[in-house]
């Protein structure tokens, strides 16, 4: 039996759990200014990692994509690249180091990361939405933001950013036209990790390791 999904059913499905994702004290904080620059270099170290991962993900998403969707998986895989470029540069800019150790919340993300790798096209595909569209939501929310701040909410709020996920949207929401019922469990319990790996890698900043 075949079935299907959409990103909007998702959403809707895991509603709270996409909530604590994108909402969240740490974003609040980039807001008003409150958050303590020692907990955003927390956040900005592990993302660097992060950023270095999903890139080999989405590396691995272009290898196996369909025509259709070679130029926009490409397109990311470079906008990741310079991704990479630019925390580089903002570490620098403010002396955070990036030889950090890699923290257990961030640690289970790579591996999450790693993981996709193997799963089928509709799965992949849905993640790369779903952890770009979250960073999307999460920064807009933040946005204005106090001016330690702004440059980073201004990366993923933009409308380009913004742009890019909806083509992201419509790329998973046409590879999940289809599935197996195994396939339908598979984009719903990897929907939801993604939402629980966000929220405690948000939480990162505030524990003391
Ligand atoms: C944790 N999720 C996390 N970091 C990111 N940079 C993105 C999503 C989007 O690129």
């Amino acid at each position: 039996m075949k079935t299907m999904a959409t990103c909007t059913e998702l959403l809707e499905k895991h509603a709270g759990a996409w909530e604590k994702a994108t909402q969240h004290r740490f974003l609040d904080g980039v807001k008003t200014g409150k958050l303590e620059l020692s907990q955003f270099y927390t956040w900005l170290s592990q993302d660097y990692y992060f950023a270095r991962e999903f890139s080999r993900t989405v590396g691995a998403v272009l290898a196996e994509c369909p025509d259709e969707d070679y130029e926009l998986i490409h397109g990311g895989l470079w906008a990741l690249w310079d991704e990479v470029l630019w925390f580089k540069e903002k570490a620098a800019e403010r002396n955070v180091s990036l030889g950090v150790p890699m923290q257990e919340a961030c640690a289970e993300y790579v591996s999450f990361l790693r993981s996709i790798r193997s799963e089928p096209y509709n799965v992949q595909i849905m993640c790369l939405w779903a952890i770009e569209y979250v960073y999307n939501v999460a920064w807009k929310g933040a946005t204005p933001s106090a001016p330690a701040f702004e440059t980073f909410a201004a990366r993923w709020g933009a409308d380009s950013f913004t742009e890019y996920t909806i083509q992201l949207r419509e790329a998973a929401d046409k590879s999940m036209r289809t599935l197996t019922e195994d396939e339908k469990k598979k984009v719903e319990d990897h929907f939801l990790k993604i939402a629980l790996l966000e929220t405690a890698f948000w939480d990162m900043a505030y524990s003391s390791s």
